[in-house]
């Protein structure tokens, strides 16, 4: 071969590595926005996720675009509300007509696998996790490899290897990295995108001891809630090490994020089982209002942390940015085809805040669940909601004192009163009027998706892997 074709070879080469960097998307289950040690935690020390907002893009208005897991997940997965993907609830799918972004990594090159729980899938027996007879798995999404459990799972972990069952000995979120930094390594010299979806710190809880030893002085629950934490911080660790180590940590960006807010402080008895979920303290939220399945902060704001060493400059972001942006982000930051992502969509780069804080943002984050529904717009948020915590009764969560609340109009200025306190919907008719409009031609929007109005088929074909008629 030619010298000088040799040396255009290694020209292209070195730009295909810069130009595809293997991209992790890392999220915690149900981690408040608040249980991080640089947020100054009472009594949780989290030094590997400090360590890494030191030395990456830290988002401190970071939103999940929807307020529990599985809507939540399919906001990542397609970069559009839940609404218009199939997910109108916990436990629901993907529409198989979806462009994903594991498929347009696919697409580029890249291989992908998802590690640890998925909640995009509709069977879960008690003696498989994810048996391949499942249509929703994440093979069927994309994934060339996956170690994954429908739901929730803690020590010596039972998952599903691209569809064999098989339990690992080891703590969950330990477990969960060691087989991510392994794919990573076999890649062969393709780049990598990876999923870690953590099921910690959800319910129910389970920690070494080792892990809770710091937090004697804490209630039983909220113990091994924290001690959880303690270990899937310590995960990261190896992570990020385990990055360095391969010599690929320069050549890979790590976004790491929580599907929702943080758990309540109070106790919640399930009407349906009588099961008492003891509350978590100290308090996950911070001075945030509200907590999972909240459109208040609590429930949607979230650490969000981006790491790209050598790329992007450590930093602290205020601009407001939600797990909507990730597609649309990562087309650009990996070079995919920005046809493999649906046209409507709901989210903005974020490629251009990597290194600077813009004045605004043009695309407000949308809200929609079951009905309820939010516009995110930079300072203001407006809510049309009825309070998940108002259906109390007692200490217990009452599902049809919430059937009988009404919704009701809710305007916050985010920056002068972000614990959500003063209602501004009377006081600044303007703004309210000008949200609710755009609100409503979004809504709008959003209703189109759902009839399948995106697709080419012009409707939602049934799920399962019906093919196209
Ligand atoms: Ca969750």
């Amino acid at each position: 071969m030619p010298r000088r074709t040799i040396g255009t070879l290694a020209c292209l080469l070195a730009f295909r590595v810069l130009a595809s960097p293997n991209v992790i998307l890392v999220m915690a289950d149900d981690m408040g926005w608040a249980q991080t040690g640089y947020y100054d935690h009472p009594v949780l020390e989290t030094p590997n996720l400090d360590a890494m907002a030191a030395n990456g893009l830290r988002m401190d208005r970071f939103y999940s675009a929807a307020p529990q897991c599985s809507t939540a997940r399919a906001t990542v997965l397609t970069g559009r509300t839940n609404d218009r993907t199939g997910v109108a609830t916990v436990g629901s799918s993907i529409n198989k007509q979806e462009k994903t972004l594991s498929a347009a990594f696919r697409n580029a090159g890249y291989t992908t696998a998802h590690f640890g729980k998925w909640h995009l899938n509709t069977v879960n027996t008690p003696d498989h996790p994810m048996p391949l007879s499942d249509p929703h798995h994440p093979g069927e999404l994309g994934f060339d490899y996956w170690l994954s459990e429908t739901n929730q799972f803690n020590l010596d972990p039972l998952f599903s290897r691209n569809g064999t069952a098989e339990r690992i000995e080891g703590e969950s979120s330990e477990v969960l990295v060691d087989e991510a930094l392994a794919f990573i390594e076999q890649a062969q010299g393709k780049p990598a995108f990876v999923l870690i979806w953590y099921a910690s710190p959800h319910r129910p809880f389970e920690a070494l001891d080792a892990d809770m030893a710091a937090f004697e002085e804490l209630p039983e629950a909220s113990r091994v809630h924290h001690g959880e934490i303690v270990a899937m911080d310590r995960s990261i660790g190896t992570l990020r090490q385990g990055l360095r180590d391969l010599g690929v940590a320069e050549n890979t960006l790590v976004w790491f994020t929580s599907d929702n807010g943080g758990l309540p402080t109070f106790d919640v008895t399930r009407a349906s089982t009588g099961e008492v979920l003891p509350g978590v303290v100290p308090d996950t939220t911070g001075h945030l209002r509200g907590f999972k399945n909240s459109f208040y902060e609590g429930g949607i704001r979230v650490p969000g942390i981006i790491e790209w060493p050598g790329h992007l400059e450590p930093r602290i972001s205020n601009f407001p940015a939600s797990t909507l942006d990730m597609f649309p982000t990562l087309i650009e930051v990996a070079g995919l085809d920005s046809n493999d992502m649906n046209e409507v969509h709901d989210g903005i780069s974020l490629v251009p805040v990597f290194d600077t804080e813009p004045p605004r943002r043009n695309q407000p984050i949308g809200l929609r669940v079951q009905g309820q529904l939010g516009w995110l717009d930079n300072d203001y948020k407006l809510i049309y909601y009825r309070d998940y915590d108002k259906a109390m009764v007692d200490g217990v969560w009452d599902p049809e004192v919430f059937d009988s609340l009404t919704r009701e109009w809710e305007l916050y200025d985010l920056v002068d009163d972000p614990s959500e306190q003063d209602n501004l919907v009377e006081r600044e008719p303007e703004i309210t009027a000008r949200m609710k409009a755009e609100l409503a031609a979004w809504n709008e929007s959003v209703d189109r998706s759902a009839e399948g109005a995106d697709y080419p088929e012009g409707r939602v074909l049934p799920s399962g892997r019906d093919k196209p008629e």
